[in-house]
């Protein structure tokens, strides 16, 4: 059997039941949680007021600089216990994605300036690709509310980081790059914890390892994106268009068993994680020489929970941490957030989706952990830890 059509019926069938059958498939895994809760089976609550376009054109089509071509795609994971879990994605097959990527989905990495086409070629059921903080028009945005939702493909455009400057303006935009993550649209809560979310990194003019343009250096080898965040199984079990149809279908109910790093899921203990073990993959952990250019963690959230992240190097005098931009923009004193780096003294909080630069400076040679801490964001209540190193070499 090829790869692609396992990929495609997996994500599919569990749309069909769901369509089918709004008493059946919703409720396998939420149902021993919630005795109230229950979907209607009225699939013309959610078709009557989402728009819908199978391939739409784009306006304005240009020739692009970067092109990414995203396919969804449903594949199964084990989890550090030994239970399969099943994840959606993109994976970019124009940039010919090594492996299927979960979480999280392929990366768009771009240049300023950069005319950037993102292509999505949905399987049976709608997805979106929101360009979640880039400035991007409402037909390119991906926000299915306001423009609409995707059938068949749809090639988003977008100018990174200089949306308002005409294609003829060779000027680079100095305020757009950045951390970014962009993530599905389409009942969106469920859609981005299966794993429809993704990172988008713009690159100064300079190239990657200039965090903005004339702004701070750092080792490009040094570099990772960090997304970290949590799974809870029983969303997982939940049908494309869980929720949308007028019922409840339990998607206010997180309770996370598994909790990651781009990925990489912190071993377990007991059923918890283990606050013992470290995730030392490389794609996670970093390290740079003591002397040398400085590490950059682009960290996002990407869950539905606070974080406290916190260097213990700091504390020791291993590294010297400095935040140096949030969601895609520099603290370097000018408008429009007129905010300047700081050096990290205690642990940073961030709630969903927010980002966060770190440069770290490696000050004496050795590993040194990182603490990245899930609370409920209502009671505050520590579900889980991921914990990674930094390491001066
Ligand atoms: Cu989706």
């Amino acid at each position: 059997m090829k790869d692609d059509d396992f990929d495609e019926r997996d994500d599919d069938d569990r749309d069909d039941e769901d369509f089918d059958d709004g008493h059946g498939a919703d409720h396998e895994g939420a149902g021993d949680r919630a005795g109230e809760q229950h979907e209607f089976d009225d699939p013309q609550f959610y078709f009557s007021f989402t728009p819908k376009i199978g391939s739409a054109d784009t306006p304005g089509k240009v020739k692009p600089d970067k092109k990414f071509e995203m396919k969804v795609y449903g594949r199964k994971k084990e989890m550090p216990d030994g239970e399969d879990v099943e994840f959606w994605g993109f994976e970019d097959r124009e940039n010919r994605a090594r492996k299927k990527p979960i979480l999280p989905s392929s990366p768009i990495r771009v240049t300023e300036g950069d005319i950037v086409h993102v292509t999505i070629k949905p399987a049976k059921r709608q997805h979106t690709l929101h360009l979640h903080g880039i400035e991007s028009d409402a037909h390119n945005d991906g926000v299915g509310h306001t423009s609409f939702e995707v059938t068949g493909s749809y090639t988003y455009q977008f100018r990174a980081g200089a949306p308002f400057r005409a294609l003829d303006d060779p000027t680079p935009q100095t305020r757009g790059a950045g951390t970014y993550l962009y993530h599905c649209h389409v009942n969106t809560t469920l859609h981005f914890q299966m794993g429809m979310y993704g990172p988008i990194i713009i690159d100064p003019t300079e190239g990657p390892g200039t965090a903005w343009h004339r702004g701070p250096t750092y080792d490009v080898d040094a570099e990772r994106y960090w997304a970290v965040g949590e799974v809870d199984p029983t969303w997982h079990e939940l049908g494309h268009q869980a929720g949308l149809k007028g019922g409840d279908a339990g998607l206010n109910d997180f309770r996370p068993v598994y909790f990651h790093i781009s990925g990489e899921f912190q071993p377990m203990r007991n059923g918890r994680t283990d606050p013992a073990k470290v995730i030392s993959s490389e794609t996670v952990a970093s390290e740079g020489r003591v002397g040398g250019e400085p590490i950059l963690i682009r960290y996002a959230n990407a869950s539905y929970t606070r974080h406290s992240i916190w260097f213990e190097g700091i504390d020791d005098g291993h590294l010297r941490v400095e935040v140096i931009a949030s969601d895609g923009r520099p603290f370097d004193g000018l408008a429009p957030n007129f905010a300047e780096p700081y050096e990290l003294t205690e642990p940073l909080e961030a709630a969903a989706a927010e980002r966060y630069d770190f440069l770290i400076t490696p000050l004496r040679e050795g590993p040194s952990t990182v603490t990245i801490r899930s609370h409920d964001w209502i009671s505050g209540e520590e579900l889980g830890l991921v914990k990674t190193t930094i390491t001066g070499t």
